[in-house]
């Protein structure tokens, strides 16, 4: 449907040409400079599973629960953010971030917050060393890669999976970010 939009808008761009096929529509060389849309999609926060008895704030029982804020970047770029409401453990957040970006890899981060009245503390969601999830994607193949404290990508997942990662405690918050990526035309 989408393809089919863009054959429109390029048929109607170009008044004076007759016959357009879709095939003749250079497509492929249109997106080369307009990159692909990028879609980050920030599902879930969960600090329920590995996070038991660790107090993320001062206070009775509901106040030590976490305050989530998540911020998604995209190629460097803080694209969108959203604070979920106060002190739950598990929240879905269904945030998507999307940019358009004319990269073969294109780096996306994930930062999760416990977001305190007065500063942001970030959660571990990352298993190596570090609190934040440092991605690459290749929209070519689809594939998600962690840069994460290696010298060599792993890849963890593929277009539109759900890709779960979960911090290992650096300092005592941590938490499971669940989210899933992908890209249209
Ligand atoms: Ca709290
Ligand atoms: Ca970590």
């Amino acid at each position: 449907m989408k393809r089919q939009l863009l054959a429109l808008g390029f048929a109607v761009s170009t008044i004076g040409s007759i016959a357009l096929s879709a095939n003749a529509i250079p497509i492929n060389g249109n997106n080369a400079t307009k990159g692909k849309l990028i879609n980050v999609t920030f599902l879930e926060a969960d600090t329920s599973i590995v996070a038991s008895g660790v107090a993320f704030d001062s206070g009775n029982s509901t106040q030590m629960k976490p305050d989530f804020r998540v911020e998604i970047y995209i190629n460097n770029t803080l694209v969108r953010s959203q604070n979920a409401p106060i002190n739950k453990e598990i929240h879905r957040f269904g945030l998507t971030a999307t940019q358009r970006i004319a990269l073969s890899e294109i780096p996306i981060k994930i930062k999760l917050f416990d977001k305190d009245s007065k500063a942001l503390e970030a959660i571990d969601i990352e298993p190596t060393s570090g609190k934040v999830v440092n991605l690459i994607y290749k929209p070519a193949t689809g594939e998600v890669f962690t840069i994460g404290d290696s010298s060599q990508p792993i890849k963890i997942g593929n277009s539109g999976t759900r890709i779960a990662r979960e911090g290992l405690g650096d300092g005592d918050k941590r938490g499971v970010a669940y989210f899933s990526i992908n890209h249209t035309n």
